[in-house]
């Protein structure tokens, strides 16, 4: 298929990194929360081998945050995810699918505490900002929600730590996973957090203050010169083989917060009210009916993934899977798919369709094993 375009104008904002992302020669965009966000300099499968052995820069400004500050700020949170998040330190992200009061998956950001009464929400692609804003008038909470001028800026790979180590001293390599500082860097206010898509380890900036965007990064390009940086952006292939799933993909405002494999990221009975209870207690006494799992289907690479493919069991119906990438660790092909319980169990042999032809899916847990 053609090549097409994706033409620019005001409503895809731009990120405070674009001029460099340009110069450094971007081929391709996707669009995230109405700003651009860049993805292949090069080709998918180059950046993979690049991300797993270097250094790379991602512009994800894409990933805004919503700010959530006052006096209710931390009741608001809560009410907003069943995970619990009082126990979340200033200092501390954690993950945390959102969920509405049918317990349907609004997000899955994460959720960083800046102070007592301060959260950033670090959302993924879908309009928070105006739910958690008309949760909190309809709620009557004594809180202000907006979106602050911050901008995360990746350093992922293996190099990572040296890079930051180079800029900032060695002290950064302390800083535990999912924890942040707040510090400065080429004389902008940054927080500073050991977290990021990809399972290879890094950091995110936080600029706080896009007119410093450039002199951000190229504080990091400098540093990461003796390390072999290129400019890079979340990775398909890499994301799959971590087990990162991507909403709007992966699962979408369709799908229950039960039926997307974030047991590990909630609380049910946290001591905090939470919108979607009743409807997690309701769907647990019905039995949950779909699971989004893993799949592994031998063979050559699979086309790219446009539209979900349909999955069987027997020949019925079962489900869709929603990405897909050939994994050069696995020698085979990587995707997530929503399923009938039935159909979710590892080790399940399910067929899928694609472009008319059949091919066989085996189901494994989520390390890719058994
Ligand atoms: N960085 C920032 N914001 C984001 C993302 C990010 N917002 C949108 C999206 N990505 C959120 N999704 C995820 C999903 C998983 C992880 C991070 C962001 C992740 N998970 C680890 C895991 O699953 O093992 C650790 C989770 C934990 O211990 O809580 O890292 O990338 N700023």
């Amino acid at each position: 298929m053609n090549p097409v375009e994706l033409v620019l104008s005001p409503r895809l904002r731009v990120t405070p990194f674009e001029p460099r992302v340009r110069e450094l020669g971007i081929k391709s965009y996707t669009v995230y929360n109405r700003m651009v966000l860049p993805v292949n300099y090069t080709n998918t499968l180059d950046e993979y081998h690049h991300l797993c052995a270097n250094v790379q820069l991602w512009d994800v400004s894409a990933e805004r945050q919503v700010e959530v500050v006052g006096p209710d700020a931390l009741a608001l949170v809560e009410l907003i995810t069943p995970r619990h998040i009082a126990p979340c330190e200033v200092g501390q992200c954690v993950y945390a699918p959102l969920a509405d009061q049918d317990g349907l998956v609004v997000n899955d950001p994460i959720i960083l505490r800046l102070a007592e009464d301060r959260f950033w929400i670090s959302i993924a692609d879908s309009d928070v900002l105006l739910w958690v804003k008309g949760i909190a008038y309809g709620c009557g909470l004594n809180v202000r929600v907006f979106e602050p001028d911050v901008s995360p800026l990746a350093v992922q790979g293996p190099k990572a730590d040296d890079l930051m180590a180079d800029l900032l001293g060695p002290q950064v390599r302390d800083i535990r996973f999912f924890r942040f500082i707040e510090t400065t860097i080429a004389g902008t206010d940054v927080v500073l957090a050991r977290s990021g898509w990809s399972g290879q380890g890094g950091y995110e900036i936080y600029l706080q203050n896009s007119a410093d965007g450039l002199a951000l990064w190229d504080a990091v390009w400098d540093a990461g010169g003796k390390y072999n940086i290129h400019a890079g952006s979340p990775n398909l292939i890499e994301r799959l083989e971590t087990g990162l799933k991507s909403y709007g993909s992966d699962m979408t405002h369709d799908d229950h917060v039960l039926e997307c494999g974030f047991e590990r990221y909630m609380h049910l009975d946290k001591p905090a009210p939470y919108m979607a209870k009743e409807s997690i207690e309701a769907l647990q006494a019905q039995g949950v009916k779909r699971r989004l799992c893993h799949l592994m289907v031998a063979g050559n690479p699979l086309p790219g993934l446009r539209e979900r493919w349909p999955v069987l069991n027997n020949g019925t119906l079962a489900g869709y899977a929603s990405s897909c990438a050939f994994s050069p660790k696995y020698d085979a092909n990587l995707l997530f798919a929503m399923v009938s319980v039935d159909s979710a169990t590892p080790g399940t042999r399910l067929e899928m369709v694609v472009s008319g032809n059949h091919c066989e899916a085996i189901v494994k847990d989520d390390r890719w094993k058994s």
